[in-house]
């Protein structure tokens, strides 16, 4: 049976509040674990569970000579990304949710969580996990509490948020916090009482990705992966935290954050919103090819952002680790990530080589002459199947990149001056364009499309419409969002940050990539900045401003002939096209539209109209 109460509280740290007791009370009567500890994010608890993680399979220990502190986590098959099919909106209000969530109804939701959860740690001890996104104390900055019976999501959250006892003392002064409830749903005990032994990587192939905005509830079920189980980083710090932004007047975006500053003395912020797997990680860590540039990390993957007292835009990076793509990541493409993966990182589906080290397609042009893959089964050159899974990844502490800034835990955030927008797109988004104005560049961020990656399930390669990159992580309707946005836009002003679309990812027609990406980038950023400076002029197009032949400097650059006149092409036929789809897509979100999106589709129409004339 469950715990008793008393023992939940004789186990708690002292001063735990009543609430906190009392939630994780009711859990623990529900889940009927066998035992609960309190995470108070010191390293002796640390190394307790890392070698509770080898002792269970979970964790492999790679060579500590090559790889000190490192280990290899492999994954169930069927457990390797996040499931948008099973992620729910709870809000009262279908509309609430809007077209683009899948909604439940919140009290059958509740009823079917309670089955789910019954017994479901049984067996197993829960972990209460306090957690802080964003720097402890800062006014950007909120708290959290994730119990959950999964050992690798404690060090996950331990590497991917400021875990512990300093977080904790926080709840019991009486800030607010948000509940997030994780389990992967394999008791060890049936509910007659036999037990069963446990497995490498426990799950449970019904799972439930729940959120009820109204009281800002998290619940997750049947997975330990990634978003689907690191509550505080999709769940929090973007599905419910789009909703207090919204309700606050800020905005919680699925974007990186850098600096980027000149050796003359000039320093610009940037943030850029690209769908999952299109280069954020890559772009945070950009090393500039153009002289004179030099790039700081802040963020990776999710930027609070409000505006601050000056009446600019402030944006902190909630996270304080790096859960990255590993594939493609190499000394050529993203060196920077690649050492800060030297030491203390969990790597969680790549494969393994002879020697106790680590390797997954990208990584050396010559893959190993023999590997165990990401199932741990061997694996040659010949094998025809990935090593690493695509959607492998790293978890590493932010502080172990080399590019990071300074003040990347500055709690007041750094001013934007720009934001990108970007997907993949093989055609007909041009490498950079700026936005006319604020609700341009809304228009931009609401229009994005892309084609899909491995990082949910779904069709690799399809393209889907993913407004802001927040498809699968904004926690109420997508039409209110957009009006959040232009509401904001308003509130700063000529003091908002110069918008652009940009996209590395336009392939010839050959069907290779026109554009060499990477540290590359730095190109058309660099324009972008000197727009922003007020040095350029730009010609006025079909998709935004388009640089004047010249002003892009691509010195050095190995380009062929025609590369610049693709990579810039904008075919008003095959734009008429993208705002006929725009129209039926927009359609979709009823009455709930802004009006001033529909008007930017209007304009889209005139400057395709003038182009085709
Ligand atoms: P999430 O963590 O899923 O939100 O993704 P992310 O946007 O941080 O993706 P990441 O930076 O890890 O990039 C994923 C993939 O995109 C890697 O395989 C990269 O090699 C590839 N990539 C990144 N930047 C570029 C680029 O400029 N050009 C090309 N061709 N590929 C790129
Ligand atoms: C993404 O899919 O956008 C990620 C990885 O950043 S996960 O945390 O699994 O959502
Ligand atoms: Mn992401």
């Amino acid at each position: 049976m469950s715990l008793a109460n008393a023992t939940i509280a004789n186990a708690a740290p002292a001063g735990t509040p009543a609430d906190v007791l009392a939630w994780v009370a009711a859990v623990a009567e529900l889940a009927q674990p066998e035992s609960i500890q309190w995470c108070d994010g010191s390293e002796q608890e640390r190394d307790l569970l890392y070698r509770g993680l080898v002792d269970a399979g979970t964790f492999i220990e790679l060579d500590q000579n090559l790889r000190p502190g490192c280990y290899l986590a492999r994954s169930a098959p069927s457990d390797v990304a996040r499931v948008e099919a099973r992620t729910f909106i709870c809000s009262a209000d279908p509309d609430d949710a809007g077209p683009t969530n899948n909604w439940a109804d919140p009290e059958a939701m509740r009823s079917t969580l309670a089955r789910a959860f019954e017994g479901s740690m049984r067996g197993r001890t829960l972990y209460v996990v306090p957690f802080s996104m964003g720097p402890l104390g800062g006014p950007i900055s909120r708290l959290g509490i994730e119990v959950t019976d999964s050992p690798y999501v404690v060090v996950g959250m331990r590497m991917m948020t400021r875990m512990g006892d300093q977080a904790m003392a926080r709840i019991n002064a009486g800030e607010y916090w948000v509940p997030a409830v994780h389990s992967v749903g394999y008791p060890l005990v049936s509910p007659d009482g036999v037990p069963r032994p446990d497995v490498a990587w426990p799950c449970n192939d019904e799972k439930y990705i729940v959120h009820f905005p109204e009281t800002r509830e998290i619940w997750s079920y049947g997975s330990g992966y990634g978003g689907n189980a690191l509550l505080g980083k999709k769940c929090y710090a973007l599905r419910i935290a789009s909703v207090l932004a919204r309700d606050e007047g800020w905005l919680a975006e699925h974007m990186l954050i850098l600096r980027i500053s000149h050796a003359d003395g000039r320093v610009f912020h940037l943030t850029a919103a690209f769908p999952s797997a299109c280069g954020k990680t890559n772009l945070a860590m950009l090393r500039p090819t153009i002289p004179g540039w030099t790039v700081e990390t802040v963020g990776d993957d999710i930027a609070w952002m409000r505006p601050g007292p000056d009446g600019r835009l402030y944006a902190i990076n909630p996270e304080a680790g790096f859960f990255g793509v590993a594939p493609g990541t190499s000394e050529t493409t993203n060196p920077t990530a690649l050492h800060a993966l030297d030491h203390d990182t969990i790597f969680t589906n790549v494969a393994l080589t002879d020697d106790g080290d680590v390797w997954w397609e990208g990584l050396t042009e010559t893959p190993p002459a023999h590997l165990v893959d990401w199932r741990g089964l061997d694996w040659t050159p010949a094998s025809g199947r990935p090593a690493a899974h695509p959607n492998s990844r790293f978890t590493v502490h932010a502080s172990q990149a080399a590019s990071i800034s300074p003040d990347w835990e500055d709690p007041d955030g750094v001013p934007v001056d720009v934001i990108l927008f970007g997907g993949r797109r093989a055609s007909n988004v041009p490498l950079i364009s700026e936005a006319y104005d604020w609700a341009h560049g809304v228009f931009v961020g609401a229009t994005v499309a892309s084609e899909q990656t491995a990082a949910a399930e779904g069709t690799v390669g399809a393209l889907r419409r993913d407004p802001f990159a927040m498809l699968p992580f904004c926690g109420y309707n997508m039409a209110d969002y957009w009006h959040h946005w232009l509401r904001v836009g308003e509130r700063l002003g000529d003091k908002a940050p110069r918008i652009f679309a940009v996209n590395w990812f336009r392939k010839g027609h050959d069907g290779d990539y026109l554009w060499p990406g990477f540290g590359d980038n730095s190109r058309p950023i660099a324009w972008a900045l000197r727009r922003v400076a007020g040095e350029l002029a730009a010609v006025d197009a079909i998709s935004g401003r388009l640089p004047l032949p010249g002003d892009l400097n691509t010195d050095g650059l190995d380009l062929a002939d025609d590369a610049l006149a693709q990579l810039f092409a904008l075919d008003p036929a095959a734009w008429a096209a993208e705002a006929d789809l725009t129209q039926e897509y927009f359609a979709r979100f009823g009455d709930r539209l802004p009006a001033d999106l529909l008007e930017q589709l209007g304009l889209l129409r005139q400057r395709i109209a003038a182009a085709t004339a």
